[in-house]
Formats: C-alpha cells, structure tokens, sequence
C-alpha cells in the first residue's frame, strides 16, 4: 500500500485545493541521478516493469530498486495494447495465472488510490464453424473447473448482449455460438501505467526514463548489473521486463531466447453513441472490438506476419480490418477511423510466456508476451517481485519456465491466447 505520507500528496483535500488553485501539483513520479548500485535493475518500465518495482517494495521492502525504460513511462506494449482483460484461456496454467491478474486488476484501484477505469462488461469470443465451437466448449469447461465463469452460449443469447449482431444463418459468417465469460472487459491502460509508477516511486522506487541499457555485466555465470547510456549500474538482480526487444536485450546477457517479434496494429474510429457494451472477437475473422467511455470503437486484429521492429500503420492493415470488420457489423460502414498505431509482440512457439531464471544467475526474465502482456501485468509484477525476494519460483509461474522448451514441455495455448494467428 502506498505510505502514509504518499497518501496525503494525494489527499481528496489536496487534489480539491490544486483543482481549484491549479498550483502545486507533485510530481507524479521523481527524478534522480542514477546511483553506482541498486538491490535489483528492471529494464523496461511498462506495467510489468512498474508492478514487480511495486509489489517489491509493497510486499517485500525492497526499495533498492531501479526500473530503466529507453523512452518513458508506458510508451512500449503498455500504451500500444487495446487494453483487453480476461482469464478464460485454454490450459489449465493459463486459466490460473490470468484468473489471479483479474482478481488483481478487479482491485487495483483501491490498492493504488487511482482510478484505473476496469470496466467488466463481459467478453464474447464467437464461433462461426464446428471447429471454433468445439475450442470454445473446451475452454468453458477448463475454466469452470478453475473457477472461472464462462460457458458457451447460442445465437439467441448473443442478441441479447449485442443487439444490432445478425446472427441469423443469413449472415455472411454465420455465428453459431460464443464463449461468455462475464468478468472479462477493458481497463484504461495507460492509468494501470502511471498508477503503478506512483505508487512504486512514493515507496522509494527510483523510475529511470531516458535510460537505455547497452549491456549487460555477466562475470563466472553471474550478473553483475548493467551499462546504460547513463553510465554502469551494479546489481546482483537484472530483469528482463521488455516488450518487443526482449531477445536483444536478453542477448547481451549471453541467452538466447525462441522468440520473434512482429508488429501487431491497432485502429480507433471516432466517438459514436454508446451502442457495444461487450467485448467481441472473433478469431476467424481475425477481429476484435470494444467500446471505449468516450464512444470510440477500438479494433486490433492479427500479428504483421513478418518479423518487425517498426511501429507504423499500414494501408494492407486498415483495408484488412475494414474488410473483416464489416463482415461482422455492416451497419458501421460509415464509421470513420482517427487514428491507428502499432506495438511489437515477442511471439513464442508455444504462446506462452518466458518466465523466472536463465542459465545466468540473477537474470531472470518475464517476456514473451505476444499480444497478452497488458492483461498479465498484476500478476507478472507479483509472482516475480516474489521470486526476486525470496529466490523461489512461484507455483504460478512454474510451467512458464524458459527450461520448458529444450525439455519439451511447452504449454499449448494458441486455442485461446491467439486472437485469429
Ligand atoms: O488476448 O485478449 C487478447 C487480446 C486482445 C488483443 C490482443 N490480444
């Protein structure tokens, strides 16, 4: 929990007074010169980044800690993502793990006194073939085993939540069923950003923006910390908290990493009357869609198919989108898009994570997120704060291990964590 003094910076009273006066707002997290030595380095200051500082320094005392990010606060996959939550995966482990991160995120904002918008508006995955249905009964019933809510529900069901959807076997895909699972929804991301960084920079988190790591100090099987365009750091503790330039970075250590990176791009139109209230994707169209407070239909699709590190739109891309789009919903047809914007996602073989120790002691990695970083957040920050703390691996993230893929043991989760690879 934020400490007590942090606590009265962002006091009602005072952010009444500042509201009114327009004067002596605090900083919402400081600045410093970058020390010779920290307890643990975490490069990348994106929300997991942000919340293994926080959960450090709230769970564990460990305040020793420097979080470097090469540009700023949430400017990677953590403000690049269609701020998506929800738990009903696949496997077992998967249904585990998520299903923690939205306990987690359903109390996020009371844990970091700011409003971090989680809406829970439910989540539809729909099926237009016997294939995709058969996935969707396989997830429901992996999830209610874990005690996830979701099942499968049927045309007339799916009107219900969304109105103006054709389910009717007219339509051009037929949708013959979905999965619903009601606690998923959407969060305002770049408020989980910028409330983990207040609340791990008020309990003395040092957050380094504009601080590039350019090597990494490996001596007799051990880190020993970090050069950055800054200067050296030293740390018996690095990890690897990167979206998109994890291998490299994981590189400079000396290990190697099953991962490609691939642009993934996203689309906002502009603001209409509130019409969608659940989240809807469908995989075989390669779309998904929510609507935001303000109105705007938000729209991502699938990975780039060639590996890339440029973040820019494509025409292929909104003319693609537009296409699938429209199949599902024709009665958007004169919606215009604002705007659209690309992040990077470290695809792994198995779309799974890359969780816990390398061969090299004392880095320790949580990458490999693919297009499901943004909703693993909370719990990647609490299972790896825990495993910094205490040296142990937790059960959570035991099967995401980087071990898994020499050993054979990859954890299946492209039925659920893919939406339309
Ligand atoms: O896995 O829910 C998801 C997701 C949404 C956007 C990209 N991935």
């Amino acid at each position: 929990m934020p400490s007590r003094q942090a606590s009265a910076r962002y006091s009602a009273f005072g952010l009444l007074r500042r509201g009114l006066t327009h004067r002596d707002w605090p900083r919402v997290w400081r600045e410093h010169d970058l020390a010779p030595a920290y307890d643990a380095v975490i490069i990348g200051a994106g929300v997991h980044g942000l919340a293994t500082a926080y959960y450090l320094a709230a769970k564990h005392g460990f305040t020793n800690v420097a979080v470097l990010d090469k540009a700023y606060v949430g400017g990677g996959g953590s403000g690049r993502n269609t701020a998506i939550i929800r738990s009903n995966y696949l496997t077992p482990d998967g249904v585990r793990f998520y299903d923690r991160s939205v306990k987690l995120y359903e109390s996020l904002a009371a844990e970091l006194n700011f409003n971090v918008m989680f809406s829970q508006r439910g989540h539809l995955t729909l099926a237009h073939n016997d294939g995709s249905l058969r996935t969707m009964r396989w997830r429901a019933e992996v999830n209610k085993l874990e005690g996830v809510d979701s099942e499968v529900i049927g045309p007339k069901e799916i009107k219900r939540l969304v109105p103006f959807m054709d389910v009717s076997p007219e339509a051009r895909y037929p949708i013959m069923g979905a999965l619903y699972h009601p606690p998923g929804g959407t969060i305002r991301h770049d408020a989980v950003n910028w409330g983990y960084a207040r609340a791990a920079d008020a309990l003395g988190v040092q957050i380094h923006q504009n601080t590039e790591v350019i090597g990494i100090d490996v001596r007799a099987g051990q880190v020993r910390g970090v050069q950055t365009n800054r200067g050296p750091v030293s740390a018996p503790v690095v990890l690897n908290c990167t979206a998109g330039w994890a291998s490299l970075v994981s590189a400079m250590a000396g290990v190697a990493l099953p991962i490609s990176t691939h642009p993934l791009q996203a689309a906002v139109t502009e603001p209409v009357k509130m019409f969608l209230r659940t989240v809807v994707v469908s995989g075989s169209l390669h779309v998904y869609v929510s609507q935001t407070d303000r109105g705007e239909l938000v729209f991502g699709a699938s990975t780039d198919a060639y590996p890339s590190y440029s973040m820019r739109g494509s025409l292929e891309f909104t003319e693609e989108l537009a296409g699938h789009v429209l199949a599902l919903m024709p009665s958007i047809a004169k919606l215009r898009l604002l705007r659209q914007w690309a992040g990077l996602c470290d695809m792994t073989p198995d779309f799974s994570p890359i969780m816990g120790i390398t061969p090299v002691e004392g880095f320790l990695l949580d990458v490999g997120w693919g297009t499901y970083g943004f909703k693993a957040g909370p719990v990647a920050g609490e299972t790896m704060a825990e495993l910094i703390a205490t040296g142990k691996t937790p059960q959570l993230i035991a099967a995401f291990d980087l071990a898994r893929f020499a050993e054979g043991r990859l954890v299946g989760e492209k039925g659920a964590a893919a939406v339309g690879h």
